[in-house]
């Protein structure tokens, strides 16, 4: 495998320098292109949409989505299909994409990781009022840069009813070669309606009830983080029992694009009978590392790129941590081989070697040489008991919060703490931010006292929301938005 490697020169573009230069003259002409004179010309933004678009339309309606042998579902769907049609973009490429609300309640789209221009974010309330009920918006914006996003409500609990999809953004010149690629959504699915559970940790009967969460019932307003008991785990919406089958030929190096748009699950990812080298997180490059398995937190995003050398057929597997269903199942089936069944689980899903966030190095820079912070916040995580239990983010809880404050241009430091057992996946909007030596915008905080920091600079103005990307902790009040002050 080594060999092989080395021979098809695995970085195709000779790494950190060679990327730079293709990103920085990119933002180098957005700033001159792109700038837009707003009422305040100190705070000019940078991504207002230009060139021809792409013109689509997205229709939020419920649909009956059969789910093999677990049945029919009721469940919100992006036209009809659940998880949601893939959006495939030139990166660079303008989306204009219309929502059209046919459900019962309003609704917006958030484009996951995508810096867009702030009223095309699709905060309710924040940067939009909601889509009503027979009504539509037009979300206008030129997607870069390249990588694997998602697209999904950000309603509700409106995501853990099924509406989110994946948005890939291809590169012109990718830093890693490969030859065939698979998206992989990995998802949790409720046996019926998502509802937030009362004080005490108690949501109707038939969510909880029945699947021995009894014992937890008392202590949940105390201990317990709202996850509720899920059915299944399922990739691209098929369950362990029928699992989607992603086709391969002996010789070929296959990216898989791995995205968590679950709504309160985390997932260990491994493949059998093959290495994962981790090529890209939530979207952007990486110097790549190869692992037997990694972790992803709700709303992250690992490409990786498999080398096709070991002919058979094996399961990708994705290992709910905390959860009780089986783990979801993919079929990696290499042509012309005629087994049948896969053996079992990989065994990374329980051993080897796990990839570390201080693996993640970016071939790429943030457009400017790193510099001291102009302004550090400090956020502890926690429960509040004097607020009804409501999770807090720096002591407040949405939406009953102040805004955070950031500057134009302002090189901003965020210093975390997490004071609960839960881990916490923390999402910012609008920005990708640097944390270590990686490049993301979604970052798990572990629980019992996990410290992250990460800077981002802030240099589009907007009310950009940060919040954790469990559900229902963000319905229980895990938000903040950041402002120009
Ligand atoms: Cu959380």
């Amino acid at each position: 495998m080594r060999e092989r490697m080395d021979r098809r020169q695995f970085v195709r573009t000779g790494g950190r320098i060679a990327a730079v230069a293709m990103i920085a003259p990119l933002s180098a002409c957005d700033r001159a292109l792109m700038g837009r004179g707003q009422d305040d010309p100190a705070l000019p933004s940078h991504r207002a949409p230009r060139g021809p678009a792409r013109d689509i339309e997205i229709v939020a309606e419920p649909a009956e989505v059969e789910i093999g042998p677990l049945g029919v579902f009721r469940r919100w769907t992006y036209g009809g299909h659940y998880p949601g049609p893939e959006i495939r973009l030139r990166e660079g490429e303008r989306l204009r994409a219309r929502l059209v609300n046919r459900l019962p309640d309003p609704t917006t789209i958030h484009w996951h990781g995508v810096p867009v221009p702030n009223e095309a974010d699709g905060v309710p309330g924040v940067t939009q009022e909601a889509v009503r009920p027979g009504d539509d918006f037009v979300y206008d914006f030129n997607a870069r840069p390249a990588g694997s996003y998602i697209y999904h409500s950000h309603v509700g609990l409106q995501l853990d009813r099924g509406l989110h999809a994946p948005l890939i953004v291809e590169e012109a010149t990718p830093h890693v070669e490969y030859d065939r690629e698979h998206t992989v959504v990995i998802d949790d699915l409720l046996a019926g309606e998502p509802e937030m559970p009362d004080q005490d940790g108690r949501r109707g009967p038939g969510m909880m009830g029945r699947r021995g969460m009894m014992g937890r019932r008392g202590m949940m307003g105390m201990m317990g983080d709202e996850t509720p008991d899920y059915l299944a785990f399922l990739i691209n919406g098929r369950p362990p029992e029928d699992a989607p089958v992603l086709d391969v030929t002996e010789g070929e190096r296959v990216r898989l694009r791995l995205m968590n748009p679950a709504s309160a699950t985390h997932f260990r990812v491994a493949l059998g009978g093959h290495r994962m080298t981790v090529t890209h997180t939530d979207g952007r490059p990486v110097e790549p590392v190869e692992v037997d398995a990694l972790e992803i937190g709700m709303g992250e995003r690992y490409d990786v790129v498999v080398d096709a050398n070991n002919p058979g057929i094996w399961t990708l597997a994705a290992r709910g941590l905390g959860g009780n269903p089986s783990p979801a199942r993919a079929i990696l089936r290499y042509r012309g081989v005629n087994r049948s069944a896969p053996a079992g689980l990989p065994e990374g899903l329980g051993s080897g070697r796990l990839l570390r966030l201080t693996d993640l190095r970016s071939v790429e820079t943030v457009g400017e040489p790193a510099r001291a912070p102009d302004r550090i916040l400090d956020l502890d995580l926690r429960r509040e008991m004097m607020m009804q239990g409501r999770w807090t983010i720096g002591g407040q809880t949405w939406p009953d919060a102040d805004p955070l404050p950031m500057s134009p241009g302002e090189r901003v430091r965020v210093r975390m703490t997490n004071r609960s057992p839960h881990p916490h996946p923390m999402h910012l909007h609008g920005f990708f931010f640097r944390v270590g030596d990686a490049l993301k915008e979604t970052v798990v905080v572990p629980g019992h006292m996990g410290r992250i920091a990460f800077d981002f600079i802030a240099d589009e103005p907007g009310d950009w929301f940060f919040h954790c990307h469990h559900l229902y902790h963000m319905e229980s009040g895990m938000a903040r938005v950041f402002s120009y002050i």
